[in-house]
């Protein structure tokens, strides 16, 4: 589809068409009076002329403007236009001047959750990426930096909270149970960073002095009754400040820094300047409702918003398709943060396997983009894992490149630099390069193209001279806009393995022998390069490669018995982790061809070896055993078909998964015992590796045929020592056909039913059964009383769950998976277009389908995309998903 020519037709935004601002807003006096349907807002915003036009255009979106006016003097009517999308043109204004706006909106109408909204009663803002025009008319783009004053009025009792950026400057008592407050922020920023929290909400506070001596008082809002569940995300939140010291030299730099939890959210959290915020979901924790993985994610999200202070807000976006120069940079923080605070190895792999799980098929799906997209339709359906985990690997690339005391001095010339400013990729890689003097123009390559490099090795070894020649090939495969591509620079960083499993020494051609390393880095730069190792004696070595996966490519060309020995020997955790995955892989693929030419699937002894290795070691580290006991996803195996097969891949999936409880019953079950934990719930690494595998073992024993695992399980959810232990036992009892299954969900329900974030834990546990009713299932569970499409969260529990995460019953050959789907889609659209976008990305993937299946996919994706009044972002999606 090319640009827009009809009215019905959304317009493409080009990267190329950017044009600076016409007019920039030096300082921006905001006074709210808040009104849950009417409240109004005034701006007062000093402007300045900054190109040739000499009339202004304001974005704008569902405002009621009420008056205008420039430098005190009303404007007539005749001088102001209100354009088709809601904006404002004021034609013949002033080099400078001060424009003041009141309008009229209605939060308890906003829906969208973008803008200025309600929820709970309490009031909230989200204006990232475009919804500050949902609160007035404004330049609202993040090239356009200002300093903010802003004034919140509200009635006292419903609202004795009253929140926005920067530091406190004042607040008192109104006639009528009114009261205000006054909020300064000293720093320029964009809009999309505004932020306005009221209501009746209560403060867990702390505080944080910095390494200068300057000290902040910390606050996290939540409703009443949750004080007691912020205590993991206030210990984040003052590792991450002392961290980003540390490790960046960063300090913070206001005097209050404050967070509100809000459970009515489009994603995980935002970060305002000074006032964070966040979906309950990241914020929220104690031991017996919130999950090991729930108190992870929480210490991520809140480091990465913290992050975002200096990478982020003091250093900007100039446009959004710069969007991964804050997010791929902070999200590439927040990893390594959370490297620094768990185990590093475990929390590594975690992360990869997250990147292939959601940015791999992005990259191969009709969606594909670059790191730094050329064009869309709608922003906010580019906050892809591509922007945000591709970009992250970016950015760790170029680390390992030009090392890590570089990187930091080019951090530090970046921030230097650009700090107040609205800048571009080019700004940062062109720190990098600086300050490391290493040329990075070939590797900006990786910002520009979309796919995912394909690595294929293959090697020669000479015994008479002990000369190993590795050979590495690369190329990335055509995405929709982008049929060639180029090669991009791929470090490799790789070792050499004895016949023992020892480190070889790496000496490349014309190097001396005294310095050779055990482990360096290549760099694949070319279609083809062949690296020559010499001295190598007589023994044919294995090489160990991508150790710490140390560039986001798909390696081929291993085969079983390299893989089994590289599992079972390398010195890399990643690569022994990654080698026992592509074998399974492999396994799986096998195995799926042969059911599908009438073969039942058993257990390979290759890949029981694997599993009985891991489970003799497993003490020793019982975070990586839980880790590598876990088989491929099906999404992962069917990613290796041309068509996938998700009835065969799951039915393979479920049969080893019961052998293997199976054979190593009896091991499971002694690890099921020897990893009870007596003490109190801890969440440092230890405590939960052990869960993690304590937690994997029973999941095991609840497929064998052999073994208690059932029954294990009722006691473990009847015991109910922590959300992390109930839930893992309930799920095992939700994906059998145990006779407690039903009473034991009631039990969770009646439990939990006052509790949003368990509840949608309740939902997702049945949308993601491996049980064969579970599409009718989940059709009931869209209508229980407790579903609310209003409520992203609860939509993203059960909608997302079931077609983002189990693909068996998605894929339905009756079609009914992808029915639901779309009709959920188009319920959703017009209450939550954001969410709508988002939710139906899994339709997209009929390309890669039978073709029955494809037919019903594309009859679902055309029955959305005839919808009157669709939305552009839903449109986008939708549309490119056909076009592919
Ligand atoms: N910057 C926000 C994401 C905004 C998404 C807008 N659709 C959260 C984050 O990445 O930190
Ligand atoms: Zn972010």
């Amino acid at each position: 589809m090319t640009a827009s020519t009809t009215a019905s037709t959304p317009a493409t935004i080009r990267r190329e068409d950017y044009t600076p601002p016409a007019f920039l807003v030096d300082t921006v006096e905001l006074h709210f009076a808040l009104h849950p349907t009417a409240t109004r807002v005034r701006a007062r915003l000093a402007m300045r002329r900054n190109g040739e036009s000499h009339d202004l255009e304001l974005d704008g979106e569902e405002l009621m403007l009420l008056s205008a006016s420039i430098d005190g003097v009303a404007l007539p009517s005749y001088r102001v236009a209100s354009l088709p999308s809601g904006g404002l043109r004021i034609e013949g204004v002033p080099d400078s001047f001060m424009l003041e706006t009141l309008v009229e909106i209605s939060p308890e109408a906003n829906s969208e959750l973008s803008g200025l909204y309600l929820s709970g009663g309490n009031y909230f803002t989200q204006c990232e990426a475009e919804g500050f025009r949902r609160i007035t008319f404004f330049p609202d783009r993040p090239d356009v930096m200002s300093r903010y004053s802003v004034t919140i009025e509200a009635e006292k009792t419903a609202c004795p909270v009253l929140l926005s950026n920067g530091n406190p400057a004042g607040g008192g008592e109104l006639p009528d149970g009114r009261h205000w407050a006054k909020w300064e922020d000293p720093h320029p920023k964009p809009s999309y960073l505004f932020a306005l929290v009221a209501g009746d909400l209560v403060a867990v506070r702390d505080s944080f002095t910095t390494r200068s001596g300057r000290e902040v008082a910390l606050a996290i809002y939540v409703r009443q009754g949750d004080e007691d569940a912020c205590g993991h995300a206030m210990d984040s939140l003052k590792a991450s400040m002392a961290w980003d010291e540390t490790e960046y030299g960063l300090e913070y730099d206001l005097d209050v820094f404050n967070i509100a939890a809000v459970s009515d959210f489009n994603m995980g959290a935002m970060e305002n300047k000074g006032l964070n915020v966040f979906n309950t979901k990241y914020i929220l924790a104690r031991p017996d409702t919130a999950t090991d993985a729930d108190y992870e994610g929480i210490e991520t999200v809140v480091a990465h918003e913290y992050f975002h202070n200096w990478t982020g807000n003091r250093v900007t976006c100039r446009d959004w398709f710069q969007l991964s120069l804050k997010e791929g940079l902070t999200v590439f923080r927040d990893q390594h943060f959370s490297e620094f605070m768990g185990s590093a190895a475990v929390k590594r792999l975690a992360n990869v396997r997250r990147l292939r799980a959601a940015q791999f098929p992005e990259d191969a799906g009709p969606m594909a983009h670059p790191v730094r997209p050329d064009s869309y339709v709608e922003i906010n359906n580019f906050y892809t894992a591509t922007v945000y985990q591709k970009g992250s690997e970016v950015v760790r690339m170029m680390r390992e490149l030009i090392g890590p005391a570089s990187f930091r001095k080019g951090m530090d010339l970046y921030i230097a630099r650009h700090d107040n400013q609205a800048v571009t990729i080019e700004a940062f890689v062109g720190a990098m390069q600086d300050a490391s003097g290493i040329d990075l123009s070939r590797f900006a390559r990786w910002y520009a193209q979309a796919g995912t490099p394909e690595v294929t090795v293959s090697d020669s070894f000479d015994e008479a001279t002990g000369r190993y020649t590795l050979s590495l090939t690369q190329s990335t495969p055509p995405t929709p806009g982008q049929p060639t591509k180029q090669p991009v620079p791929i470090p490799v960083a790789m070792g050499l393995l004895g016949p023992d499993g020892a480190a070889l020494p790496l000496r490349l051609s014309g190097e001396n022998a005294a310095e050779a390393p055990e482990e360096r880095v290549l760099l694949l730069e070319e279609a083809k390069q062949d690296f020559v190792f010499e001295g190598l004696g007589t023994q044919r070595p294995v090489p160990s490669l991508l150790r710490g996966y140390s560039a986001p490519v798909k390696l081929h060309g291993l085969g079983l018995e390299t893989l089994g020995f590289l599992a079972a020997k390398d010195s890399d955790p990643f690569v022994r982790w990654e080698s026992a995955q592509q074998y399974a892989t492999a396994e799986m693929l096998r195995l799926v061809a042969a059911y599908r030419a009438g073969q039942e699937p058993t257990l390979p002894d290759g890949l029981a070896g694997i599993f009985a290795a891991v489970l003799e070691r497993a003490e020793q580290d019982p975070a990586f055993a839980a880790e590598a006991l876990a088989l491929p996803s099906e999404d992962f195996v069917a990613g290796q078909m041309r068509i996938a097969d998700p009835e065969a891949i799951h039915l393979v999936r479920q049969a080893l998964r019961r052998q293997l409880g199976t054979r190593f019953a009896s091991r499971f079950a002694a690890l099921h015992d020897s990893l009870a934990d007596a003490g109190p719930y801890r969440t440092d690494g230890d405590s939960i590796g052990r869960r993690a595998l304590r937690n994997a073992a029973l999941t095991y024993l609840g497929r064998a045929d052999a073994g208690d695992g059932l029954a294990r399980a009722r006691v473990q959810f009847a015991a109910g020592a922590n959300m992390t232990d109930v839930l893992a036992a309930l799920r095992v009892l939700v994906d059998s056909e145990d006779p407690a299954r039903e009473d034991a969900l009631a039990a969770f329900h009646a439990s939990w039913r006052a509790d949003p974030l368990v509840l949608d834990k309740w939902f997702t546990l049945q949308a993601v059964s491996t049980r064969p009713d579970t599409l009718a299932a989940v059709q009931a569970l869209a209508k229980h009383p407790d579903f609310d499409l209003r409520n992203p969260n609860r939509v993203r529990s059960l909608v997302g769950a079931f077609a983002a995460g189990n693909p068996a019953q998605f894929h339905a050959t009756s079609g009914e998976g992808y029915r639901f789907l779309a009709e959920m889609v188009i319920a959703l659209d017009p209450v939550n277009a954001q969410v709508a976008a988002r939710i139906v990305s899994p339709l997209g993937d009929w390309k890669r389908q039978s073709p029955d299946r494809a037919a019903i996919m594309r009859a679902e994706l055309e029955r959305i995309l005839a919808l009157p009044g669709l939305s552009k972002g839903t449109f986008e999606k939708v549309s490119k998903s056909l076009a592919a």
